[in-house]
């Protein structure tokens, strides 16, 4: 550590830039914008990357600067191949030397990132000495003037414990060529390396720190001196999240009146489709059986409507009401183009952050769903009928879509929409019900000048056209919109097989290209 601090205090003199951008922070404390650290803390398999990560997702989500700096991904990169538990014996001093190594280069990079970029730096190690917090927060707080945030995870729960290390420490690239009992085995003699050293935060000697506790995934919490608007977020999302396994489904509404006659907004009945749709969605949702299935509307008829017939609790939440469209309600987007041919193109240049005239902007609707968001996660299996605005906000949200894509998202009618939270993420599955319905999507034009002509605009607005069915190819595999194979089928109709749920990385961004490439 004394090395590591000799190496840092040179870094900082040979950076004179730097060392001006640091003296002007030196009063930030007193500011509401002041960077801030997360310091995770607590033994291995406690659930910190877990946090970190879903942490760092709702931040970015709310539009915070976040990235998380995990010490692991640079130990892993410092040292190819792991050994065994010896590594992280606090006695074995050439490892110990290569571990404080790897947490100062981590160290160094989140401060960087902060001092040039970031709001948010989420630092993800053990951190179970006093002597490593201090370091931590000698280094951020004093030579840097940031906020400094301690999360410790405490957990004596054995069950917890192995379910943890059975169901993700497993799959560490640690233990790629490894027999599974032996790595159980390996992990939990890792753990008692720590358990030598480790030092909980003392709510006296460490009196000085904020920090928050919490015991067995959310049982118990102790908060400690928060400072800043960050942290009072950070606290209320810690103590709404969850681990108990369940599924979010998502879907729109079906077909509208409005979406039939490509016209954006109002507050129209569902059509013909529609209502073939609200109809299958209850069959669909009552042959799942899901237990203590709760159902979300939004205060529209159309969401209303399309829940009527599912056998569940429903409540409305005017949260969920579709994005106000303000003078441009009721339009079609040929309308607009037509009428509003500047906000059409304003529209076009930066569609989350643009807001309608007498409306709303995406933005907006993310800072409207944000308590949908939390009651999502304080919940369990629940059904939301939403909008399209409103569902490319909530699946951002879990699929962490950066703020200039997520306005694109491809979320068809008469799709229903899996979420399923895995461990450090949430696994997508898409299931389209044969029942046609207009395509209400608009893709990101290539010309987004204000001076284009109207015939530009539109250019790039392909015509409306049924999506959202089930494909039937030659060879009887049925795919979804996200082009995932769901199931084979017999010449009957009879499923063969059912394929496992995609992984959120493939996104819903893929939605309706393979629609029309097999079509
Ligand atoms: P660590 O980073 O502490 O070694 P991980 O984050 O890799 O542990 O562990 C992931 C697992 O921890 C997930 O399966 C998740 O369900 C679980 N988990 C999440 N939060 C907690 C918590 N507060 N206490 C214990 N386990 C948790
Ligand atoms: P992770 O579970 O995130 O991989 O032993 C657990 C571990 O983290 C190691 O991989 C990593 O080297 C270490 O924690 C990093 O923290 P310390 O520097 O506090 O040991
Ligand atoms: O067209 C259906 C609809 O839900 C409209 O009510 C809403 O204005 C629109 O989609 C939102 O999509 P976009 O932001 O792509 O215009």
């Amino acid at each position: 550590i004394n090395a590591w601090r000799k190496r840092q205090s040179l870094a900082f003199h040979r950076n004179p830039l730097r060392l001006r951008r640091r003296m002007s922070q030196a009063c930030r404390d007193r500011l509401v914008r002041t960077p801030t650290v997360i310091a995770m803390c607590g033994l291995p398999a406690r659930g910190k990357t877990y946090i970190s990560k879903k942490l760092a997702r709702y931040l970015h989500w709310i539009g915070i600067k976040t990235k998380v700096f995990n010490v692991g991904e640079y130990r892993r990169d410092v040292v190819k191949s792991y050994a065994d538990k010896d590594f992280f014996d606090p006695d074995n001093a050439e490892a110990v030397a290569v571990r404080n190594l790897c947490a100062q280069n981590a160290l160094e990079d989140m401060c960087n990132y902060l001092a040039d970029e970031g709001e948010v730096a989420i630092f993800d190690a053990t951190n179970t000495t006093r002597e490593r917090r201090r370091v931590i927060y000698d280094y951020c707080a004093h030579t840097f003037c940031f906020r400094v945030f301690f999360v410790e995870s405490i957990c004596d729960s054995v069950d917890i414990i192995d379910a943890n290390i059975r169901e993700v420490k497993l799959k560490s690239p640690d233990y790629k060529t490894v027999p599974q009992d032996e790595a159980a085995s390996d992990f939990l003699s890792r753990i008692k390396q720590y358990e030598k050293r480790y030092e909980t935060i003392d709510d006296k000697t460490e009196n000085n720190y904020s920090f928050i506790k919490i015991f067995n995934c959310g049982e118990r919490f102790l908060v400690h001196k928060i400072g800043g608007h960050i942290q009072s977020r950070v606290v209320y999302f810690l103590m709404n999240i969850h681990v108990l396994p369940r599924t979010i489904y998502l879907t729109r509404h079906g077909e509208s009146e409005l979406n039939q006659q490509h016209r954006i907004g109002g507050d129209p009945p569902l059509s013909r489709n529609g209502k073939l749709y609200a109809e299958a969605l209850a069959e669909y949702m009552d042959n799942e059986n899901i237990p203590d299935l709760i159902v979300w509307t939004s205060q529209m008829q159309r969401t209303i409507e399309t829940a009527a017939k599912i056998n569940a609790p429903k409540e409305q939440w005017k949260a969920l009401n579709e994005i106000n469209a303000g003078i441009c309600e009721g339009l079609t987007y040929v309308e607009i183009a037509e009428r509003f041919p500047d906000e059409f193109a304003a529209r076009d240049q930066s569609k989350f952050y643009y807001r309608y005239p007498g409306g709303e902007s995406y933005q907006d609707l993310v800072a409207r769903l944000e308590p949908v968001i939390m009651e999502l996660e304080r919940a369990e299996n629940v059904l939301v009928v939403c909008h399209q605005a409103v569902a490319r906000c909530i699946l951002s949200y879990f699929l962490d879509t950066d703020a200039e894509d997520l306005p694109y998202t491809k979320v068809p009618l008469h799709t229903i929409i899996k979420l399923t939270p895995m461990a450090y993420g949430c696994t997508m599955e898409c299931i389209p019900l044969p029942i046609e319905a207009a395509n209400t999507h608009r893709d990101r034009p290539k010309n987004c000048r204000p001076d284009r002509t109207v015939e530009e605009a539109l250019n790039e607005f392909l015509e409306p056209d049924t999506t959202a069915r089930v494909i039937r190819t030659k060879s009887e595999i049925f795919y979804n919109s996200c082009g995932t194979k769901i199931e084979t089928r017999d010449e009957d109709g009879n499923r063969i097989q059912r394929y496992d749920s995609i992984n959120a990385d493939s996104s819903l961004n893929n939605i309706g290209s393979l629609v029309q490439d097999l079509n």
